[in-house]
């Protein structure tokens, strides 16, 4: 239905900012058919030089913690002093509720339909496995699109926030009130990999409980990060519905991002990520291509026969299998 757009037209498009090129551009990052992975690879690569200069940001939290209203009504906000926001949200569980994709698109209304902003939820189908890459690629297209800030959208429940925390710059985490019990139900491994932490949903009846919630976390986090060089992240309230603290959250993820800059963190941070990025990747066609190769295949199978038989102890068998 569309018609095939050469590596020309996609990094053109990008360049141009034009969200159409984008969205098109994701989706043939989002592809596993190996022609496209080859393309999607070489549009990468020569958009390189135009993508770093974005603050990327994580927002994680548990289902319902309130990203996606918060990141509508912020990124409504930045769009409208004249930044560039983009929104990607990572789910895997969407596959299996099968709703979150919807949810996202209608909590997110505003901001989606905002010509400055571009949101694009995540893509439906395959394992979670595919969702780190993915989301690295489609963050790095929008750099090269122009974006000033881009959102990566995750739930704190799985691994997907240890993928984010390796892309982006900053890790907001949101919470809800209820604290005591709530803290319990955080995982430990988040908070301690929180910049920033906010208490969503501090409007009417809850505001109280927040504030309340947030000294709980500030004590939490006072014991849990206090080996940081960077010192405890900053817990904040804030509502999404009442627009209260959401100005000053911007304020503490901008200034811990200028600080970092300043300071060399980010560099040193994004350079890290780099270089796991790339030994993972090495890692995975290594696998990849062991598997492709039929010779490998069929030694590998006689191999586990004989172990299955007794005749070869498994640790010699395994490095048999590599001609050792
Ligand atoms: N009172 C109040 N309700 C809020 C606020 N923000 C979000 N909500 C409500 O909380 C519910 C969940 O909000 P979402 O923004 O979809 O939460 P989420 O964290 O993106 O959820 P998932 O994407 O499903 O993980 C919705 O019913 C929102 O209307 C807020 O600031 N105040
Ligand atoms: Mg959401």
């Amino acid at each position: 239905m569309h018609r095939r757009m050469s590596r020309r037209d996609y990094v053109d498009g990008v360049l141009r900012g034009d969200r159409r090129a984008l969205a098109r551009a994701i989706t043939l990052a989002e592809s596993t058919l190996p022609g496209d992975i080859a393309l999607a690879a070489d549009v990468l690569q020569e958009l390189q030089p135009h993508t770093g200069r974005a603050v990327r940001i994580g927002v994680s939290g548990v289902p319902g913690a309130g990203k996606s209203t918060l990141l509508d009504e912020l990124g409504t906000r930045l769009a409208a002093r004249g930044q560039r926001v983009a929104v990607l949200a990572v789910d895997p569980s969407s596959t299996v509720s099968g709703g979150s994709i919807l949810g996202d698109k209608t909590r997110m209304e505003r901001l989606a339909r905002d010509e400055r902003a571009y949101v694009r939820p995540s893509p439906s189908g395959d394992a979670a496995g595919g969702v780190a890459r993915r989301t690295r690629e489609a963050l790095l297209l929008c750099e090269a699109a122009g974006f000033d800030v881009v959102f990566v959208e995750t739930v704190g429940v799985g691994q997907s926030e240890t993928a984010v925390v390796a892309m982006v710059d900053l890790l907001l985490v949101l919470v809800l009130t209820g604290a005591g019990d709530d803290l319990q139900g955080i995982k430990r491994g988040l908070l301690e990999l929180a910049d920033l932490l906010a208490v969503t949903k501090a409007d009417g009846d809850n505001a109280e409980r927040a504030r309340r919630t947030a000294g709980e976390l500030r004590s939490a986090l006072h014991i849990l990060q206090s080996v940081r060089s960077e010192g405890p992240a900053p817990v904040l309230t804030c509502s999404a519905r009442d627009g209260s603290g959401i100005d000053a959250l911007w304020d503490a993820l901008a200034g811990r991002h200028a600080a970092d800059r300043s300071s060399g963190r980010s560099t040193a941070r994004r350079r890290e990520q780099d270089l796991a990025w790339f030994d993972a990747t090495v890692d995975e066609l290594i696998r990849a291509r062991a598997h492709a190769d039929p010779d490998f295949v069929a030694r590998r199978a006689r191999l586990r026969a004989e172990v299955a038989a007794t005749h070869l102890a498994p640790a010699a068998a395994a490095r048999r299998v590599f001609g050792d």
